[in-house]
C-alpha cells in the first residue's frame, strides 16, 4: 500500500512521525508514469512543499486523493480550484513561521541599506588595509517602507522594523484597520516609499505586479526587498532596472525559476541574494513540519483540520 505520497518537504523528524501513522511512498523514488498508473489509486494523502506543489498531471493520476498538506504557508504550487472541485481540502502552515520570515526580511532590509555584503567582503578580503573604507552607505533609520501584503508576516515585519522608526505604507486589495497609510495603487505607493517590501502570495493574481514602472517609482535611491514569491517580480525588468540604476538596490530571497538565479543578478553589486531561506531555521522548520503532519493525522482520524487554506472552507 502507498496511502501517503510524499512529493517533497519531509524531514527525518516528520518521517518518523508519519511512518507511525501511514504507509509512505516517496515521489523521488518512483518512476512517475508507471507508478502513478499502477499505484496512484492507492494514494489518499499528499504531502508537499511550496516550491514543489502538486503538478496537475500528478493530481490527475491520484483518483482517490483526499487531502493535500503543504509544508509552507504559500501554496501557489497547488491548484486549489481543481482540488476544491474534486472535494480535496488543502492545508498549509500559517503563523508558525511569521517571526522567522520577518527576521529574514529585516536582515535583507539592513543589508541593503548599509551595504553589508560589500562591507563584509571588503573586511574579509584585506582590501580595507590596502584601500581604506568603501564609500559611505545610506542609513536604515527613519525610512518610508511600503509593504505589499500586510498580512500575518507583513505585520510581523512591521513590528520588527519598529526600532528603525520607519513610516509604514501598505498596498493590498483591501484597506485594513491599521494606523498606516493605505494605497490602492501599487505604483503610487512605490513613489511614496524608499523601500518596497513584498510579502504577498504568489500565483496569477500577483504575477509581475512589481513591474518596471513600480521599480522606477521606488527609484534610484530606493531598495526592493522580496521575501514573498519570485513570480510577483518581473525579474527581467528587475535586472534592467538595477543595471540602469533606476532602482537603487534589491534584497531577494525568492526568484522566478528557483533554484535558478540569473547570472546578471549574481553579478550585480547592488543586490543581496539568499537562496529561499526566509523560514529556514531548525526550530521554525520543525514547527512547520509538525503542523503539516498534524493536519494529515487529524484528517486520517476524522478530526477537524487545524489549518486549512481559505479556498477549502466550503469543504470543511
Ligand atoms: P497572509 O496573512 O494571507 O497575507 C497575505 C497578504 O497579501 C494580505 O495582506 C493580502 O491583503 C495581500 N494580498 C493577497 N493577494 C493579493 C493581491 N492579489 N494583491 C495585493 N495584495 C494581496 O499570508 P502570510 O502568511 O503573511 O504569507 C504571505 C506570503 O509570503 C505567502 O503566501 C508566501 O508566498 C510568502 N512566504 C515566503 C516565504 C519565504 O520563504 N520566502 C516564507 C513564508 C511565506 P488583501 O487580502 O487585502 O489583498
Ligand atoms: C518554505 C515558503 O521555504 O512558507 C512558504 O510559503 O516559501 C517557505 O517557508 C517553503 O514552502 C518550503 O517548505
Amino acid at each position: 500500500m502507498a496511502e501517503l505520497l510524499i512529493m517533497s518537504g519531509v524531514t527525518p523528524h516528520m518521517q518518523e512521525r508519519l511512518k507511525a501513522e501511514f504507509d509512505l511512498a516517496f515521489f523521488a523514488d518512483i518512476s512517475p508514469e508507471i507508478w502513478l498508473a499502477e499505484t496512484g489509486s492507492q494514494v489518499r494523502f499528499i504531502l508537499t512543499d511550496g516550491p514543489t506543489g502538486v503538478p496537475a498531471d500528478v493530481l490527475a493520476s491520484l483518483p482517490n486523493a483526499e487531502i493535500i498538506s503543504n509544508v509552507g504557508v504559500g501554496y501557489d504550487g497547488v491548484d486549489t480550484a481543481v482540488a476544491t472541485g474534486r472535494g480535496i481540502p488543502v492545508c498549509h502552515t500559517p503563523n508558525v513561521l511569521n517571526e522567522e520570515v520577518a527576521t529574514t526580511a529585516l536582515m535583507l532590509y539592513l543589508a541593503c541599506w548599509r551595504n553589508f555584503e560589500a562591507e563584509m567582503a571588503h573586511a574579509r578580503s584585506g582590501r580595507w588595509e590596502a584601500l581604506g573604507n568603501l564609500p559611505l552607505p545610506r542609513t536604515a533609520d527613519a525610512r518610508t517602507v511600503g509593504i505589499l501584503g500586510l498580512g500575518r508576516i507583513g505585520k510581523a515585519i512591521v513590528a520588527k522594523l519598529a526600532p528603525w522608526s520607519p513610516e509604514i505604507l501598505y498596498f493590498g486589495r483591501s484597506k485594513q484597520d491599521v494606523p498606516y497609510r493605505y494605497f490602492d495603487d501599487l505604483t503610487e505607493m512605490a513613489r511614496a516609499c524608499d523601500t518596497l517590501i513584498n510579502i504577498a502570495p504568489g500565483g496569477a493574481a500577483t504575477q509581475h505586479l512589481i513591474n518596471r514602472e513600480v521599480m522606477d517609482a521606488v527609484g534610484p535611491a530606493g531598495n526592493l526587498i522580496n521575501v514573498g514569491r519570485g513570480s510577483t517580480v518581473d525579474e527581467t525588468a528587475l535586472i534592467a532596472a538595477l543595471r540602469e540604476g533606476s532602482l537603487g538596490g534589491a534584497g531577494l530571497d525568492v526568484y522566478e525559476s528557483e533554484p535558478f538565479i540569473p547570472q546578471a543578478l549574481r553579478n550585480a553589486s547592488n543586490v543581496v541574494l539568499l537562496p529561499h531561506v526566509a523560514s529556514a531555521s531548525i526550530e521554525t522548520r520543525r514547527a512547520m513540519g509538525d503542523l503539516a503532519v498534524d493536519n494529515l493525522i487529524a484528517w486520517k482520524k476524522g478530526e477537524a483540520l487545524i489549518s486549512p487554506v481559505p479556498e477549502s472552507a466550503s469543504l470543511i
